[in-house]
Order: C-alpha cells, then sequence, then structure tokens
C-alpha cells in the first residue's frame, strides 16, 4: 500500500489519542503497541473487505484449510512487510523516539499449536494470501496456547500460556456468524410426508461456537484471506433456574476452547479432545455452508466451489458432519451427498509415528455424537460391502473404519477423500508402500506427495534482514516473489568478497543471538565458536540423544587431552516435550546435566558449550535460526515425515547434517552431495532390520570403547544430579533394545560431526557450501507447495509462479 512517512506519522498520534486520549510523550511500550496494531487493522480493513466481496461476486472457489493447530508467532512485523510498509513505520516511528522493535517484542507469541504441523499451517495461510488462492483457515481460539517451558533444576515445568491476557488487537470478535453445535443425546429417525428420513433429537447439550477473525495479509497484493478460530460460549438461555447448575455448564462447554493439548504424537485428555475435534469442524463446516447458499447454487454444485483440507486427522469429522448436513439438513440422498462430500474433501498425512493415528472407542463416539455415529457405520458399511466384491477380505479388515471396538480416524479421512498426501517425497513412498500400503492398492490414484514448504517472508526477510540485504545487493528481489530466482546467488559461489560479506553476516547474527544469551541465561558462548543447532520437539525418534551421546564423546576426549584439535562448538538445543512423555523429560534433565557439567567445567572453557534455551517456540526460532552454522536434521531413517526446521535453517546459511530423513532428501537432490553432510542408516535398511529383527544394540556397547565410555558415563556419577535419568536412558539404549538405532548410527554420526569440524575450518569454502544451500533453497517456499495444493488438490485458482 501507499503511505508516506508524513501521513503515518499523523495516523499514528491520531489513533493514539482515540485509542487512549494521550499523546507520544504519556504513552509506553505497550499503548503503542495497541495503537499500531489498531492502525495495520485500519489500513487493511479495506482490502480485507474488498477481497471477500470479490470472492462472493466471482463466485470464486474457495478452500478451508482445518487444522487443530496454527503456530502463528509475533504479526506485528509480518503484517507491516506484507503491507509493504515496514520500513515507512520504522523510520516514522523512529522520527517519533519510539524504536519499532521495542514495540514488537510487546506482542505475545500465540502458541496455537505443537510445532511442525501447527507451524506449517501458519506458513501456508501467509503463502495463500501471497498466492491469490481464495483459501482460509479454520481452527480453534484457544484460551491458553502451548504451555510455557521451565526449567526448574533441569526438568521441564510446564506453566499456563495466557496469550490473551491484554487482548489480542487482531481479531474481530463476530457475533452475527455464531453457530450451534450439538452434542449427546438421543436421536431417531423418522419418515416425512415426503418419505425422508428426518433425525429427531432429546436431550442434546448445545454450544456456542463464536468465531474470530484474523486477518491474513498477502505480501504486496491487496489480498486478505481469514484464518476464523472459534471459541465455545454457552447459547444465550433467559430461563436460568439453577445458577450453580448454570455456572458448572458454562464452565464444562467453555473448556472445550480452554486450551491446545500439549501432545503431536498421543491422543489424550480424550473426551475434551473429541469435543473439540467435533467443535470446530462442526462449526467451520456450518458457516462454509451458509456462505455457500449466499451464492444461491444447489447443493450438488457444492465441490464446484468449496474445497475443503484435513489437516492431520484431527478435523477427519469433516466427513459424516458434511455428510450430516447434506442428508439430514439438505435432504440430498446418500449417493449424491457421498459424492459431494468425496469431492469437497481432501487429506495430509503428517506422521508414520503409529501412536499418532487417532481412534477413538465406539462407545464414546457414540455418546457424545449420536448420529454422527450413525452416519459412520453408514459409511463403514457401504465401503465394505463394496469392497468386498473387488479385495481380499483381510484387506477389507484392514482398511474399513470401524474395527476392533474403535473408529480410526485416518480410514475415515482417506475413504472420505479425493486426495492423500503425504509431506515429502520419501514420506509419501513410505505411506504407499508401508504404513497405507492398504489403501495405495484400493485408491492408488488418491496418493499423491506435496512437499513442505516456509515462508521465505518470515523466514528470511524479517528474520535475517542482514542477509536479506546482502541478497538484494547482489541479485536484486525478484526472489521475493518468486523464491527459485534464489539460484541467481551460484553465480557468486567462487566471488570470495561475497563469501567474506556471507560470513560476516553470519558473524553478526552469532553475535547478537549470543548477546541474548547471555542477557537471558547469563551465560557466555563464543561467536567464533561452530553454533551448531538441533530446534524440534522432543521425541526419541528425532534423537536429540544421539546428538548429546556425541556432545559427550567430545567432552570425554578433551578432558583425557586437553590440547585435541577440536574447533570450539556450541551446542544450541531448544524443545518441548509432551508433559506426559516421560522419557522425553528424561532426556531434558540430561542433557540440562550435562550442560552444567560441562558449561562450568573451567579446563574445557570455550570449547564446548551447551546452550538449551527455555520455551522453544517462533520468536525463538527467529533468533536462533540466523545465527547458525550446522543444522542437525538426524532422526531415524523413515520416521521424520519431513521436517521443516531443516528448510528453515538451509535457508538462512547453515549446512545440514542429516541422515536420508524426509525432506532432507529433496534438500540433498538441491545441494548436491558435496554441500550437504549425510551419514547413517537408510529407510531400507532401518525397514531390512525391522525385517529380520537382528539389530543388537548391546553389541555396539561393546565393541566401541568411545561409545562404551560415553554411555558408561551416563550410569557411573559422570553427570551430576542426573542419575535416575543416565540409568533409564542407558537402560533403553542398551538393554531395551534402542528403539531408534541411536548407538548403530553413532559411529557414522560422529565421524559427520569430525567432517564438519574440518569443513568449518576452510571459511571461504564452508560459505560457498552455505551460499550454495541459499540459492536452492528458493524450492522449499511454501508459496509453491500451498500453488501445488491449489492446483492439483483443491482445483482454486492462485496465481501461479513457475518452479
Ligand atoms: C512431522 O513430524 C512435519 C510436520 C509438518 C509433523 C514433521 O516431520 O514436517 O508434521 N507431524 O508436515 C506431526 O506433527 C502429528 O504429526
Amino acid at each position: 500500500m501507499d503511505l508516506s512517512k508524513r501521513k503515518f506519522k499523523e495516523d499514528f498520534k491520531k489513533m493514539l489519542t482515540e485509542v487512549y486520549s494521550m499523546d507520544i510523550s504519556e504513552s509506553e511500550t505497550t499503548e503503542q503497541y495497541v495503537t499500531l496494531g489498531n492502525l495495520i487493522r485500519s489500513y487493511s480493513s479495506k482490502n480485507w473487505g474488498r477481497t471477500n466481496q470479490r470472492y462472493i461476486e466471482k463466485k470464486k472457489k474457495q478452500a478451508y484449510y482445518f487444522s487443530m493447530e496454527f503456530l502463528l508467532g509475533r504479526m506485528l512485523k509480518s503484517n507491516l512487510l506484507n503491507l509493504g510498509i515496514l520500513d515507512t513505520v520504522r523510520d516514522g516511528l523512529r522520527d517519533l523516539g519510539i524504536d519499532l522493535e521495542e514495540i514488537a517484542q510487546i506482542e505475545p507469541d500465540p502458541g496455537l499449536g505443537n510445532g511442525g504441523l501447527g507451524r506449517l499451517a501458519a506458513c501456508f495461510i501467509d503463502s495463500m494470501a501471497t498466492s491469490e488462492i481464495p483459501a482460509h483457515g479454520n481452527g480453534i481460539r484457544f484460551k491458553y496456547g502451548l504451555f510455557k517451558q521451565k526449567f526448574v533444576n533441569g526438568y521441564q515445568v510446564e506453566l499456563p500460556e495466557n496469550w490473551l491476557q491484554n487482548g489480542n488487537v487482531w481479531e474481530t470478535r463476530k457475533m452475527h456468524a455464531a453457530v450451534n453445535v450439538r452434542f449427546y443425546g438421543k436421536v431417531w429417525l423418522e419418515q416425512t410426508s415426503a418419505g425422508v428420513l428426518e433425525p429427531h433429537y432429546e436431550d442434546t447439550q448445545e454450544v456456542l461456537a463464536v468465531p474470530y477473525d484474523t486477518p491474513v495479509v498477502g505480501f504486496n497484493n491487496d489480498v486478505i484471506n481469514t484464518l476464523r478460530l472459534w471459541s465455545a460460549e454457552v447459547p444465550p438461555q433467559d430461563d436460568i433456574t439453577d445458577y450453580w447448575s448454570y455456572i458448572h455448564q458454562r464452565n464444562q462447554i467453555e473448556s472445550i476452547s480452554e486450551v491446545l493439548y500439549p501432545d503431536d504424537s498421543n491422543y489424550e485428555g480424550r473426551l475434551l479432545r473429541l469435543k473439540q475435534e467435533y467443535f470446530f469442524v462442526s462449526a467451520g463446516i456450518q458457516s462454509i455452508i451458509r456462505h455457500y447458499k449466499k451464492m444461491d447454487l444447489s447443493m450438488n454444485h457444492l465441490a464446484e466451489k468449496v474445497a475443503i483440507h484435513i489437516n492431520d486427522t484431527h478435523p477427519a469429522l469433516c466427513v459424516p458432519e458434511l455428510m450430516r448436513i447434506l442428508l439430514d439438513e439438505e435432504k440430498m440422498d446418500w449417493e449424491h451427498a457421498w459424492n459431494v462430500t468425496v469431492n469437497v474433501m481432501s487429506y495430509t498425512n503428517h506422521t508414520i509415528m503409529s501412536e499418532a493415528l487417532e481412534k477413538w472407542p465406539i462407545e464414546m463416539i457414540s455418546t457424545l455424537l449420536p448420529r454422527i455415529y450413525q452416519i459412520i457405520c453408514e459409511i463403514d458399511r457401504r465401503f465394505t460391502m463394496k469392497m468386498s466384491t473387488l479385495f481380499e477380505r483381510e484387506i477389507v479388515e484392514r482398511t474399513r473404519i470401524i474395527e476392533g471396538g474403535h473408529v480410526k480416524m485416518a480410514h475415515m479421512a482417506i475413504i472420505g477423500s479425493h486426495s492423500v498426501n503425504g509431506v515429502a517425497q520419501l514420506h509419501t513412498t513410505i505411506l504407499k508402500e508401508k504404513v497405507l500400503h492398504d489403501f495405495f492398492l484400493v485408491y492408488p490414484s488418491k496418493f499423491n506427495n506435496k512437499t513442505n514448504g516456509i515462508t521465505q517472508r518470515r523466514w528470511l526477510m524479517l528474520a535475517n534482514e542482514p542477509l536479506c540485504d546482502l541478497i538484494n545487493r547482489k541479485i536484486g528481489n525478484e526472489w521475493e516473489t518468486t523464491p527459485t530466482e534464489l539460484k541467481m546467488l551460484k553465480a557468486f559461489r567462487d566471488d570470495e568478497k561475497t563469501l567474506l560479506e556471507l560470513a560476516q553476516i553470519k558473524r553478526l547474527n552469532k553475535e547478537r543471538f549470543a548477546e541474548h544469551i547471555k542477557k537471558t541465561m547469563d551465560l557466555t558462548i563464543n561467536p567464533d565458536a561452530i553454533f551448531d543447532v538441533q530446534i524440534k520437539r522432543l521425541h526419541a525418534y528425532k534423537r536429540q540423544l544421539l546428538n548429546l551421546l556425541h556432545i559427550l564423546s567430545l567432552y570425554f576426549q578433551l578432558k583425557d587431552d586437553p590440547q585435541a584439535d577440536i574447533h570450539p562448538r556450541v551446542f544450541i538445543f531448544g524443545a518441548k516435550a509432551a508433559p506426559s512423555y516421560t522419557y522425553a523429560k528424561q532426556i531434558i534433565k540430561l542433557i540440562n546435566s550435562v550442560a552444567d557439567l560441562i558449561n562450568h567445567d573451567a579446563a574445557i572453557a570455550d570449547k564446548l558449550k551447551i546452550v538449551f534455551v527455555e520455551n522453544y517456540g517462533v520468536s525463538l526460532a527467529e533468533k536462533i535460526i540466523p545465527a547458525a552454522d550446522v543444522s542437525e536434521q538426524i532422526s531415524l531413517a523413515s520416521k521424520e515425515a519431513s521436517g521443516t526446521s531443516n528448510m528453515k535453517l538451509m535457508l538462512n546459511g547453515a549446512i545440514t547434517l542429516a541422515t536420508l530423513d524426509g525432506a532432507n532428501v529433496e534438500i540433498r537432490d538441491r545441494v548436491g552431495e558435496k554441500n550437504i553432510v549425510i551419514f547413517g542408516l537408510r529407510e531400507d535398511e532401518v525397514y531390512q532390520y525391522y525385517h529380520d529383527g537382528s539389530y543388537q544394540s548391546r553389541s555396539y556397547y561393546e565393541n566401541n570403547p568411545v561409545l562404551h565410555r560415553v554411555l558408561n558415563g551416563l550410569i557411573d556419577g559422570t553427570i551430576p544430579g542426573a542419575e535416575a535419568e543416565g540409568r533409564s536412558v542407558f537402560d533403553s539404549l542398551v538393554q531395551y533394545g534402542d528403539e531408534y538405532f541411536v548407538l548403530r548410527d553413532f559411529e557414522a554420526y560422529a565421524d559427520a560431526q569430525k567432517h564438519i569440524d574440518q569443513l568449518y575450518r576452510d571459511t571461504l569454502q564452508w560459505q560457498k557450501m552455505a551460499l550454495i544451500n541459499i540459492a536452492g533453497a528458493g524450492v522449499f517456499s511454501s508459496d509453491y507447495t500451498v500453488q501445488q495444493y491449489a492446483s492439483q488438490i483443491w482445483d482454486v485458482s492462485s496465481k501461479v509462479r513457475n518452479i
């Protein structure tokens, strides 16, 4: 948008007076933040309305991305950037004696997600608006985001994250768009005079779903889409007879949108979780249908105007809920309704970890959602009937929805969608050949791959301005809208001046991060050391342990030989563990205890340091990633569906140290073997071990002297304060089979780390690798990913920029 500095300053002062009756000299950062937020909203409101109007007038097909999680991060600077007024506003504020950075820090970081899955949804909505795709987010307005993590004596402690405490400038409550969602009760079908079956309900519990809309601003294009998040409230009642039971009921209802489940691998809180799932699915679909009806088209044409995306299995109830509306409210017959539903729905699988494949006990679903359960039974009945004529009984039994007393959500999502995609090539292959092989036999054409992506706006333009400036000076800024243009950087691969500038920028970012660590943790880290980063949820399959065992081996090496030729390293960890995941929490304690030991050992000085940041999330990622030299992507091959920190780190010039897992494979293909460090078991070797059962972790303990010493270090008192955790980890690795092949990959990993150490010593060579990584990161822009979803899955329009 066009905005002069002079106009901005006037507007800002005026808004401050309107909102707070203050002038600048009286205002504090909080008031300045709210004022700026309101101003941005007023600047964008016209285009928000216009975008919606355009969609309606042109009867555009629209897509709705249903996701339990949207891990947005702070929005102030992102909105300014996308509106094209970041520099103007920054300058204008400076004239007024205000520092934009300081204001930006005031914004709470809305942690409405656990990890990669939620952050992907946030990158996607940013890219959808930017790519001019008529597509919106639909989710839950959790009152409490993901817990705030604290370390107390090295242990993770969870505190509530009350992000709405001081209000939320970005959202608008839309009471007129509220809908009712029905739970519990009895339901029966009665034939009407017209001969159709109509459901009747008794003793149901009604919940009012109130939407809060947040604008999703496209980059420099006047498009503003909507993120609609639902809040659960008590429907208005004028006949409250029993006050206390009313309060009880209110608490029960409001708890539906109270907390995000802090768990991305287990389903827990069970009944409440199921309520949450149905709540935002039903509210979202009802509101889509309401909107569709304004176009005055028949329900038979719904799939021509609406696409609904099921992000992981959490919103899989979309399938029976749309069926319910089409059958019960729109009086469609089953075949037509089913046809419409399958054409509307599409589904993404995000993991092969079996504990994340949700299933719900029949008794629970049938009590909470009696009508939905009837519909699920009928979908299942028709599926098994049809498939029995085409496939072996075993295949039908393994693919049906209701089995062993449970409703299998992934099965429902696959059967009820026309598209099923994985999130990286390797992951999609594993789905087709292994995890969902039966379904692949039944529906080969439904399966497709959409490799994940990240938005270069947040992860480069906002997070790393110095690097961004350098790129623009070298190749212009076309890459901002056509990210593959980053490849032009390759022309500078042997240009010493550019490579040294790159080194300088990395150094500057490391210094900034070091300052932050000094301030927040009172720990001094040396910017000349290699900053080696592993940031992701804590999970055994991601193998933070492999990293830790290697750190211990370096520690022992330095204890034996203080002159050992090891380039100084700072190992940086950021990770939250699910509160109920004991093993992951033990690993956190262990890392913290090793950090304590090493960081305070005067003999080690600054050769080795461990920084485990508290409360890792989007805002911290924005600080860590630009300062990273090494990107640790060391999951057991086959287990990480894609990974996305790998992409963010590469875009910021970190060198990837990786197994051939998830999108690491595609990163390697992009940058070539020489510009990435690959090690460890491959996916087929892992499956071979599963097949022949021949893995004996103990033999690695017994035969590798380095590993032997390191593992003994876990149980011989070397690590003060973590005796129990050390024992538990030791046992899991040595006694109980080492589920994720940590010991098997240790030697290869240690060699790969030695290689990194050597490579880093040649600055020009290292920066050349970094440059090739940045130049190759363009294809991993989520702009391209969503453009592929738009054209190949949703069949909605987009401004496609060729890869
Ligand atoms: C996967 O573990 C992937 C993201 C986004 C995660 C990660 O590899 O990058 O999804 N899956 O696709 C997940 O959280 C519940 O499953």
